[in-house]
């Protein structure tokens, strides 16, 4: 239909990095240049950042990542937050007799030398009591705590994914 110059392109890529970098204008992170990129705190590295688009009239939102422990030293996810939520609960899907169930479990072991992954029918970030709908395009900020390597604040962008 309209054939887009590199030129153009790259000027609407700039517009929606300026707007993606003002609804993520509370991430404490600077250096966190747009979405899902990688985000170093201490040992670990986080990156795959992304949420799930709100259906509608829903209040409740799902996030995952991938956390890489490159120290020597086990460390843990404590507990998150984001202000784009009343509440943010860590949880795991499970098929149990062939019903898809979830259960919040709290605290999560990073161990040294090891990755976990935030992944859909597994370990989740559930969002509950959204402030307002998750469009694809945005990016939610969503602070970590680590028992060891401290608070880190990462951009997670809304995808309609599975
Ligand atoms: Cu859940």
């Amino acid at each position: 239909m309209v054939y887009l110059t590199r030129r153009w392109v790259s000027i609407l890529m700039l517009v929606g990095l300026a707007v993606s970098q003002l609804l993520t204008a509370k991430a404490a992170d600077p250096s966190s240049a747009g979405a899902a990129a990688t985000v170093v705190v201490g040992n670990l590295t986080i990156d795959g950042a992304w949420a799930r688009a709100s259906m509608a009239g829903m209040k409740m939102g799902a996030g995952y990542l991938t956390v890489t422990n490159g120290g020597a030293a086990d460390d843990e996810l404590l507990a998150v937050t984001s202000p784009a939520a009343d509440e943010v609960q860590i949880h795991r899907s499970q098929t149990q007799d062939g019903v898809m169930r979830m259960r919040e479990v709290g605290a999560t072991s990073v161990p040294a030398g090891q990755r976990i992954r935030f992944l859909p029918g597994g370990l989740h970030l559930m969002f509950m009591g959204l402030k307002a709908p998750w469009e694809v395009g945005q990016t939610v900020p969503v602070t970590l705590q680590f028992r060891e390597a401290g608070e880190v604040t990462v951009s997670f962008e809304v995808r309609s994914g599975r």
